[in-house]
């Protein structure tokens, strides 16, 4: 059985990802109350690290096995504390004469206190800060030189393999309908090569995707092990599920796993890139067996990304504001001419400077007091007129465009070549008087990894589902669209659209 793509990504995305009430194994979790900060909850998985039961465990205050300088310590930075970040410690918990060195993570909350411990196994061998702080000034350095978003993404794809020898690392990008494109890598030669590939959004459900604003990256370091409850099931301090939406060590959704073994991967980890906080995209890391980066190594990554996240959002923008000088050019010499020539229509089509170069079109119409006048392909009379009888029901008061036009307004499709793409610009709607921009289909071929149209199977009793389970190159030709409209050609449509009106209101008044 397969569903389509849009009811997909929000079934999906309805999985309550922050309530699994499970852990991954690597390490353990304690729900402790305010302001005692007595252990009231813990994974079940206690025993393994510490040789004490958890039931052992349940009522006992924290500092009873710290060391008193490492419980003030945390009681300190709490205190220091007014927002509800996470706070990472490094704790030696003393049980049964046995010392343990963790790696931990204080979350304070309004009604408890989570920790999550990972053993560190070897304390003082892990990297070191000074390596690791050269090795991100080095990318830092590196990322200096590079010319553009592309150059950027294939930097850090293979700088950070190189770092942290995961066997593959992409940069992936979301498209606007959440859809992503691998836009860089860097992998090992026998693992699959997913670049330039797109995946559809229900592959990052829009949940997964809302928990990147909370939580620095998702690391699985394997996904091959058994989940770890929490005992009691239920909060006491709350009366329901602890939320573990910001807690590292949150059990992996089941269709995720199967997603990895999919793919052939057993570890993964994954990082924001977050640009005006929008979500842009993700770096992507793959490893054919198990791997746990130690806290220092994540912290690094954790800060390389919003480091590859600002640089990315400048190099944007500087693009932007190119393409806006070059607009902004050409919009005053076409505003002289259009000031200079007899008519409208001359002004605007006929110049050394014209509308078709200013928004980049193949042809273009400019209907003003009873007459119409093209340059360029544009569809026949008749064709134009029921469209701009079209235009005037459904958009009149402001700039239309669409790179669909077809799909929007199915009587286009006899256009032919002339016209996927739209950008109408109201004069005066109502007496029919608009100035049309019209560009022709280009038909792209997308490569899906895998078929998008399968990417959840329901099993026949329409509950259980599954991930595609391949994500061979499937070919997807996508015909009725033009060349996309960008934000800057759009402004400049209005700018060019209130010149024009205001023109139009000098010489009438
Ligand atoms: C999570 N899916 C994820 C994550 C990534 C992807 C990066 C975050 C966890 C991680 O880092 O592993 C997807 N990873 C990709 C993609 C590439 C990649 C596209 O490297 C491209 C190369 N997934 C499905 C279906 C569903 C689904 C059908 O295929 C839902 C029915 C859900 N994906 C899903 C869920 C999560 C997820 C629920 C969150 C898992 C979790 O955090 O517990």
């Amino acid at each position: 059985v397969t569903i389509d793509q849009n009811y997909d990504s929000e079934f999906c995305g309805s999985i309550p990802l922050h309530l699994v009430n499970l852990i991954q194994p690597h390490g353990m979790l304690l729900v402790l109350d305010k302001p005692e900060l007595r252990i009231r909850q813990a994974s079940a998985n206690v025993e393994s690290f510490l040789s004490i039961s958890v039931d052992d465990l349940l009522g006992q205050p924290l500092s009873s096995y710290l060391p008193a300088s490492q419980y003030e310590d945390l009681q300190a930075k709490m205190a220091q504390q007014d927002s509800p970040d996470k706070i990472p410690l490094s704790l030696v918990i003393k049980v049964a004469e046995k010392d343990v060195a963790f790696t931990a993570l204080l979350h304070p909350r309004e009604e408890h206190v989570l920790l999550e411990l990972e053993e560190n196994t070897t304390p003082g061998t892990q990297e070191s800060f000074i390596s690791l702080y050269q090795h991100i000034k080095y990318i830092t350095t590196l990322l200096k030189q590079t010319a553009n978003t592309q150059e950027i993404a294939q930097l850090v794809a293979a700088e950070i393999k190189k770092f942290t020898g995961f066997d593959r690392v992409l940069v992936y990008q979301f498209d606007p309908q959440w859809n992503g494109i691998v836009i860089a890598q860097a992998k090992e030669k026998d693992m699959d090569d997913y670049m330039d590939l797109r995946f559809p959004a229900s592959d990052v459900p829009k949940q997964a995707r809302d928990l990147y604003f909370t939580n620095p990256y998702r690391l699985i370091p394997t996904r091959d092990y058994t989940p770890v409850r929490l005992i009691p099931v239920v909060n006491p301090l709350t009366q329901r599920f602890t939320d573990l939406g910001d807690s590292n060590l949150r059990s992996v959704a089941p269709v995720h796993l199967e997603y990895l073994a999919n793919m052939n991967i057993v570890a993964s980890m994954s990082l924001p890139l977050i640009i005006n906080d929008n979500l842009w995209g993700l770096i992507s890391c793959h490893h054919k067996t198990a791997k746990n980066p130690s806290y220092e190594l994540r912290s690094a990554l954790e800060l390389l990304s919003g480091i590859v996240s600002a640089q990315i959002a400048a190099k944007e923008r500087e693009q932007a504001i190119l393409l806006q000088a070059r607009l902004r050019g050409l919009h005053g010499r076409l505003l002289e001419q259009l000031y200079t020539s007899p008519g409208l229509a001359e002004g605007l089509l006929d110049g050394a400077t014209n509308l078709q170069e200013l928004l980049n079109l193949t042809g273009a119409a400019v209907l003003f007091e009873g007459s119409s006048q093209t340059s360029g392909n544009t569809p026949g009379k008749q064709e134009m007129k029921e469209l701009v009888s079209w235009l005037r029901r459904n958009h009149k008061d402001k700039v239309y465009v669409t790179d669909q036009l077809p799909k929007h307004y199915p009587q286009s499709k006899g256009y032919k070549d002339v016209a996927s793409g739209l950008i109408a610009l109201p004069l005066n709607a109502e007496q029919g008087e608009y100035i049309l921009g019209f560009r022709p289909e280009v038909l792209q071929t997308v490569n899906w990894g895998g078929n998008p149209n399968q990417a959840i199977q329901l099993e026949p009793d329409g509950k259980s589902y599954h991930p595609r389970n391949s994500f061979a190159t499937y070919q997807e030709t996508v015909k009725h669209t033009s060349l996309a409209w960008s934000e800057e050609e759009v402004e400049a449509g209005e700018t060019l659209r209130n010149a024009v009106l205001e023109k139009i209101l000098k010489e009438r008044y």
